[in-house]
């Protein structure tokens, strides 16, 4: 039985616990937010660097495992998201725009076991850490697994209209436990203002870096 790692769920909501509308995001394009993400996603702790001189080691990389819907959602020209293993969880193996390095699965733990299981062999870079970037249905599965372990959430200010929402109150529920910055900051290897502001479509939108465990 080869273990499945740690989950960490990255989502940004509104106060409401806000994530989509229309299958897309709530809010305009949010810049600053969304090149968070991906260095967020992106970076994989030097502690799971590997220090192997074999030049047949793979660098290890993240993997980022989403639902279908998602994958729709993600604008062509940034999909499969670069520099991280695509998982996107399925039903139906076709999946539009996705090539061969495009890991399509029916559940996450299945992905999951088995990529851990090719990266023990050899047959595959080894596993950085594992995001679930969504949607609702697929946080939901997540947060159904123990190894769902830490929530980096955004707060974005302001009423945004939603038709989807988070799973989980972060905020109302008992187990989950805001981390201080200095937390945050361990976790995403950054000194990050937790505070944030960004001028959008003429408008200053605040949100908040938070993280959850
Ligand atoms: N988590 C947070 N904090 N913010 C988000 O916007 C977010 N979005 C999703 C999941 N978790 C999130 C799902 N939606 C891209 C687009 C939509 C999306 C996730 C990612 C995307 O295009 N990402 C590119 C960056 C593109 C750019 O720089 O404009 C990437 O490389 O990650």
């Amino acid at each position: 039985a080869t273990s499945i790692p740690p989950l960490t769920l990255i989502v940004a909501t509104t106060a409401k616990n806000g994530i989509g509308k229309n299958g897309t995001l709530p809010w305009p394009m949010l810049k600053k937010e969304m090149a968070y993400f991906a260095r967020i996603t992106k970076r994989v702790p030097s502690s799971t660097t590997s220090t192997s001189s074999d030049p047949t080691t793979q660098a290890p990389q993240n993997v980022v495992v989403m639902g279908r819907k998602t994958w729709e959602s993600i604008p062509p020209k940034f999909r499969p998201l670069p520099q991280r293993t695509n998982v996107v969880i399925s039903r139906s193996s076709k999946l539009e725009g996705a090539g061969d390095d495009v890991v399509i699965s029916d559940s996450i733990s299945s992905a999951l076991s088995s990529l851990a299981a090719k990266a023990k062999e050899g047959n595959a870079a080894p596993l950085g850490r594992v995001f679930v970037i969504g949607g609702a249905a697929i946080y939901k599965q997540a947060l159904d697994m123990e190894q769902a372990k830490d929530i980096l959430l955004t707060r974005v200010k302001g009423e945004w209209d939603c038709d989807t929402d988070f799973p989980v109150d972060v905020e109302a529920e008992q187990g989950w436990q805001r981390r201080e910055k200095e937390g945050l900051d361990e976790f995403t290897g950054e000194d990050v203002e937790e505070i944030q502001e960004e001028e959008v479509k003429g408008e200053k939108v605040r949100y908040e870096f938070r993280l959850y465990e």
